[in-house]
């Protein structure tokens, strides 16, 4: 796996730092106004290299490490959570199965484009009646000649409004109802038979794009499934693989939120005054600081250590729950005492907390619910007690 040299990271660091401070923050409640991302800001995000951190710099990416690119998100999601959604589907679900799983034309073809943000790439796993239960999806490829013809609705696809090319998991094999059946295709979004629905409506994170992807009839060649015929069939560990990554990218999304929500909430302290003095004196108050600041110290060695593991020994199933499950919650916690602290004022959408608050609610569901981590990290924690490796 790839990263780039420590000082030029930290040039990167330092202007992904100045330019969240100074462009993001400023224009959050233009999003959430406007609920989309200002055109000059998706350029400047263009121009910063942002949406290609994870893209190999062989393809025109920055090339980070998975600890590297974590580091960049945590300091990106101080700002409002929107300005992530835009490129993270390029940085994570969208693009990472090309990178991992994909062929050496599927990577010219489609890298370079996502690493400077002209293509946008979007994951579709999630149907009507396939969340949780994802090896159960029903949207059919069904093979014609050298074709297969793709029939089916994908839900809540994020970025499929401004998508140029869907990875998309579909059944190949009828018979077989489980992950065995399934095949990951690259389906480009102008293809004809591809409908969009309505954009949804959502509790938070205005100026993020999701809606349900309608497909009929959709045929692609053969050479659109992710890493090429031999791998038909294999789609279920690619969208696996690509979510264990994603897990670890939300980590860092949580934390950065998380940060955002405490230094909000201390500032509210320091300057609010009830009883004659400032209430972050009162020790009820400092109580709430204090568990806030320890969980945020916690979340982010634990996301650390599940990307270190990722970065060396190329998987981290167990990890990457471990630190998606906590960092998430954690980051609702922090959310919920920024909140308090806020007293009726962080009721007040005048106050950014009451914003961030329902935007952080999403990270404990989308990229696999906190039960789902429960169950992934159960079930690798007793293989590994079996095997003797834990
Ligand atoms: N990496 C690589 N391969 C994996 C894997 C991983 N993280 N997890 C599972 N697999 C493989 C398994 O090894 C198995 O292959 P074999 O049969 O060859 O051994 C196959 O995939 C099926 O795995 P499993 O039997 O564990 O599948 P289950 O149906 O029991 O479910 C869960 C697995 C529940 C973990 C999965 O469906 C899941 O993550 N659900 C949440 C989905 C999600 O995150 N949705 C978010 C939508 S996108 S925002």
């Amino acid at each position: 796996m790839s990263a780039v040299d420590d000082e030029t990271f930290g040039q990167l660091l330092d202007a992904i730092r100045r330019f969240t401070r100074e462009r993001l923050i400023p224009n959050e409640e233009r999003v959430e106004a406007e609920d989309d991302v200002p055109a000059e800001i998706v350029r400047e995000m263009r121009d910063l290299g942002l949406f290609g951190m994870s893209i190999p710099e062989e393809y025109g990416g920055l090339g980070l490490s998975m600890r590297q690119e974590a580091l960049s998100v945590i300091e990106l999601c101080r700002a409002s959570l929107a300005f992530r959604s835009l490129i993270g589907t390029n940085v994570g679900i969208g693009a990472q199965g090309i990178v991992m799983d994909g062929t050496d034309e599927q990577k010219r073809r489609y890298l370079p484009g996502l690493a400077t943000g002209e293509l946008v790439a979007s994951f579709a796993l999630t149907e009507p009646d396939s969340g949780s239960d994802a090896a159960s999806i029903r949207t059919s490829a069904r093979r014609d000649g050298d074709d297969f013809v793709i029939n089916g609705t994908k839900r809540y696809i994020t970025n499929a409004p401004r998508a140029s090319v869907f990875t998309l998991m579909a059944r190949t094999n009828p018979n077989e109802k489980g992950a065995a059946g399934i095949t990951a295709f690259l389906v480009p979004a102008d293809t004809p038979g591809i409908r969009l629905g309505k954009p949804d409506r959502k509790m938070g994170q205005r100026g993020t794009k999701t809606c349900d992807v309608v497909l009929e009839d959709v045929r692609v060649p053969a050479s659109a499934i992710i890493g090429g015929p031999e791998r038909l069939n294999q789609g279920f560990k690619t969208a696996m693989k690509v979510l264990d990554r994603g897990r670890i990218h939300v980590s860092a999304m949580a934390i950065g939120t998380a940060r955002r929500m405490l230094d909000e909430a201390l500032r509210y302290a320091t300057e609010r005054r009830q009883f004659g003095q400032p209430i972050a004196e009162f020790q009820l108050i400092q109580a709430m600081l204090a568990d806030s600041q320890t969980e945020l110290a916690a979340g982010r060695a634990l996301m650390l250590d599940a990307a270190d593991t990722l970065e060396r020994e190329g998987a981290a199933i167990l990890e990457a729950s471990c630190s998606k499950y906590y960092c998430t919650e954690m980051a609702g916690r922090v959310a919920d005492r920024a909140v308090q602290i806020h007293g009726g004022a962080g009721y007040m959408a005048e106050y950014p907390v009451e914003r961030l608050y329902r935007d952080v609610r999403l990270l404990r569901i989308y990229e696999g619910t906190s039960q789902i981590q429960q169950l992934v990290i159960a079930r690798n924690t007793l293989k590994r007690f079996a095997a003797g490796t834990l």
